[in-house]
Order: C-alpha cells, then structure tokens, then sequence
C-alpha cells in the first residue's frame, strides 16, 4: 500500500488546524497509518529540505518549521501520494483553488517564505526518505 509524509507546518497547529487537516484526509478515504507531534530542530529539517538548499526561501523556510510544533502524518492508501498533494492544493495559497487546504486555509502573510499549512510527499522515493526522517523507529 502506497504512504506519504504529510506535515501540518506550524502555521497549521498555531491555527488549531490539525483535526481539519486529519478529517479532510480520512474523509477523502486515506487511512492513517501514524502521528507524531514534534519540534523539528534545525538538522532534521536540513535532511527534510535538502532539495531546496541554496534557493533564496531556504533560511526562511527552515526558521518559519522550527517556530512551533508540527505533526507528523502518515497517510496511506492507493495513489495517496499525488492524491495528497491534489487535496492540498498549489503551493501558492494565494493560487490554490478553493476546496483544497492551501486554497480554504491559508493565504499569503507576506512574509519571506510561504506559510501554507501543509506539506506533502512528491514521488515514492521522496515518500519512503521522508518517512524514515520523521519516523525513524518505522511505524
Ligand atoms: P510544495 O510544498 O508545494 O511541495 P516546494 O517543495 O517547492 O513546494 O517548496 C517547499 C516549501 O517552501 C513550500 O511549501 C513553501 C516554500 N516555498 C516554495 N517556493 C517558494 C517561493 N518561491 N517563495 C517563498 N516560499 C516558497
Ligand atoms: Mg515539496
């Protein structure tokens, strides 16, 4: 069965999303397979967003994950992986179609990087490095 990392940002638990976010995935038919609530310090979130090192966001971006506490979710379920990513709508908030997470939920705070609730996995191979990242004990 396929899995994803699913992340509720800090904006997301700040704002008392966590049950939205949780129902939106078991109510599009997604089991969950784990949770886990934490505060991400600096070197495990350099392995989550290695892709992303050098772009101008990444500072911010990794200051803006390590300002609370996030969750931690993995989702399960056939094509759940690009059907998460469908749920959660564009990166952009400001872009993201109403219905989805990012579209009903959040909008642009002007800030340096994009608050945007949500995070999800894009591919099986991003997927099965993210799990073991946030999950390293397996579930
Ligand atoms: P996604 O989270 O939709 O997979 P991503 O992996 O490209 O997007 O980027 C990771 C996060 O970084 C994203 O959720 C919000 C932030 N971000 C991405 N592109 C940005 C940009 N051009 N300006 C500011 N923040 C950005
Ligand atoms: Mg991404």
């Amino acid at each position: 069965m396929e899995r994803t990392l699913v992340l509720i940002k800090p904006d997301g638990v700040r704002r008392a999303l966590v049950g939205e976010v949780i129902a939106r995935i078991e109510s599009k038919g997604y089991s969950i397979a784990g949770v886990r609530m934490l505060n991400a310090d600096r070197s495990l979130l350099e392995r989550h967003y290695a892709e992303h090192q050098g772009k101008p966001f990444y500072e911010p971006l990794l200051e803006f994950m390590s300002s609370g506490p996030i969750v931690a979710i993995i989702a399960e379920g056939n094509r759940v992986i690009e059907g998460f990513r469908s749920l959660a709508g564009a990166t952009d908030p400001t872009l993201a179609a109403p219905g989805t997470i990012r579209g009903d939920l959040a909008r642009d705070q002007g800030t340096k990087v994009v608050q945007n609730i949500v995070h999800g996995s894009d591919s099986v191979e991003s997927a099965t490095r993210e799990i073991a990242i946030f999950f390293p004990e397996g579930m």
